[in-house]
């Protein structure tokens, strides 16, 4: 059940410094970082919203009516979260999804690390469905003096200070957690201000939606094609199948995932042997969002905040929702595995 325990309009602004009062010897920095991160989203949700009128009035990589030169959305909305996040000259480093290595920032001596996926499922927005930006927030280990080294980007999911999503869909909302629950905040264009929606959501312990991409079925393992197909059965003891979603954009089907229950997978596959998610800006905040939400997120045995990354652009395969719904595909997953390794 989704808690709407919000009885007065918060923005995005005080909700921040509350949570900051609630942690001893906050000096402010997050908050600023996060009122940052959410002026960038307020941005490309105004560029993203536009993008079909720019759309109509030039393609990309043309000048439109206006005489601005078309971006892609995507090098728009990483230039833009680039932009945000040097401002405060809180963050010694940022990755991205659109940078092959660590961009480090004019302050080196910041104090945070940011992983971004500026505008993830860009490919869907010709086709006007909800797309999204993820953001993960760590603090650096070395000194301040010294230049950020390999031990303060690879950090486990574990280590994270914040992490949260914007969903650029019907309306835009931000999503975020320090660590004390998952706060959504709504957009209201005519003001641009995000007020809270829902504070401390708790997902569902059991969902009845399963949301993966079957036209890879015949390339997954043995224990995930016996799952999907168990979630298709009526003789489950809710004696009905699952019903299948699948929007093809991770932000938007794992915030449907949060608020309606069920699970999400993308599995290693034979065009993705690591599966296609990436771990550091995709897999890592979503799954500290579903696990502060109730819920459960891993590869189909490990927590995904437990895997200690190697490559800032390493993928992995990604069970997340429900904690019963993620249980339960991970028995399919070990049971069969057992059978196979018998069959060796
Ligand atoms: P497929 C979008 O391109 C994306 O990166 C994620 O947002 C989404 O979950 C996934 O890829 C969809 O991939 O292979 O199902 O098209």
């Amino acid at each position: 059940m989704v808690s709407r325990n919000v009885d007065r309009l918060i923005t995005l602004e005080e909700h921040i410094i509350q949570s900051q009062n609630r942690f001893r010897g906050a000096t402010g920095e997050l908050s600023q970082l996060l009122r940052d991160i959410g002026l960038a989203a307020k941005i490309v949700s105004r560029e993203v919203n536009k993008a079909g009128i720019t759309n109509i009035l030039g393609l990309e990589g043309s000048e439109n009516v206006h005489g601005e030169h078309v971006k892609k959305l995507d090098v728009f909305a990483n230039e833009q979260m680039r932009h945000a996040l040097s401002r405060s000259q809180i963050i010694c480093t940022m990755v991205s999804e659109e940078d092959d290595e660590p961009v480090l920032m004019e302050s080196s001596s910041g104090k945070y690390i940011v992983f971004v996926d500026p505008l993830d499922g860009s490919s869907n927005i010709d086709v006007n469905v909800s797309i999204g930006t993820i953001f993960s927030i760590f603090r650096r280990k070395s000194h301040r003096a010294d230049l950020p080294d390999k031990e303060d980007i690879l950090q486990s999911g574990m280590e994270q200070v914040a992490g949260g999503y914007a969903l650029y869909g019907s309306s835009t909302i931000l999503a975020y957690t320090t660590g004390l629950g998952v706060s959504v905040f709504t957009l209201d264009p005519s003001i641009g201000e995000f007020f809270l929606s829902d504070d401390n959501i708790q997902m569902p312990e059991h969902g009845s939606y399963y949301s993966i991409n079957e036209g890879s079925f015949s390339t997954w393992e043995k224990g995930l094609q016996e799952y999907i197909k168990y979630c298709k059965r009526d003789d489950k003891p809710s004696g009905k199948p699952y019903s299948a979603r699948y929007i093809g954009s991770m932000v938007a089907d794992v915030h449907r995932t949060i608020l309606k229950g069920g699970i999400f997978i993308y599995p290693a596959t034979q065009k993705h042997p690591q599966g296609k998610l990436r771990l550091m800006y995709e897999c890592n905040p979503l799954a500290f969002i579903v696990e502060q939400a109730g819920g459960r997120a891993s590869n189909g045995e490990k927590r995904i905040l437990d895997i200690q990354p190697e490559d800032i652009h390493q993928s992995t395969p990604i069970f997340l929702g429900s904690k019963q719904n993620v249980e339960e595909a991970e028995q399919f997953l070990k049971e069969y595995e057992a059978e196979s390794m018998i069959g060796k």
